[in-house]
């Protein structure tokens, strides 16, 4: 269930995190182990494990994560230098946490592909 993971709880400020935006529908907060100057997570509230996982319902919502991501990196400095917003999904994507986000990278050139 992606109620129990980390970043449920995170979404339900159970545990702390740096959160840097959130509205009614996400939630963004710096990574834990940032892979570029800025490293931001974009979670929606909502509990989806995978991209597999969302459904039509939630086309609106994983629009916003990709809005949100937008948003921060113009509250980070780089929207216009650029940056990449990514999902990793299961085994092969890369994904280690069960619940839905945007990588939001940023603060320096980034390398494609990302290997
Ligand atoms: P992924 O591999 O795509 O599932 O990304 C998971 C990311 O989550 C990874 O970059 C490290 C980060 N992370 C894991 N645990 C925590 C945590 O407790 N807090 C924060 N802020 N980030 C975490």
């Amino acid at each position: 269930m992606s109620e129990d993971t980390i970043f449920g709880k995170i979404a339900r400020g159970e545990i702390p995190a740096d959160i840097v935006y959130e509205d009614e529908d996400v939630v963004a907060f710096r990574d834990l182990h940032p892979q570029a100057p800025t490293h931001v997570l974009v979670i929606p509230r909502k509990p989806i494990p995978t991209l597999n996982d969302a459904g039509n319902q939630d086309a609106e919502l994983i629009g916003r994560l990709f809005l949100a991501a937008a948003k921060v990196a113009e509250q980070e400095g780089f929207a216009e230098d650029g940056y990449r917003a990514v999902i990793n999904c299961n085994a092969n994507g890369g994904q280690t946490v069960f619940h839905l986000h945007v990588h939001l990278l940023g603060g320096r050139p980034l390398q494609w592909p990302p290997g």
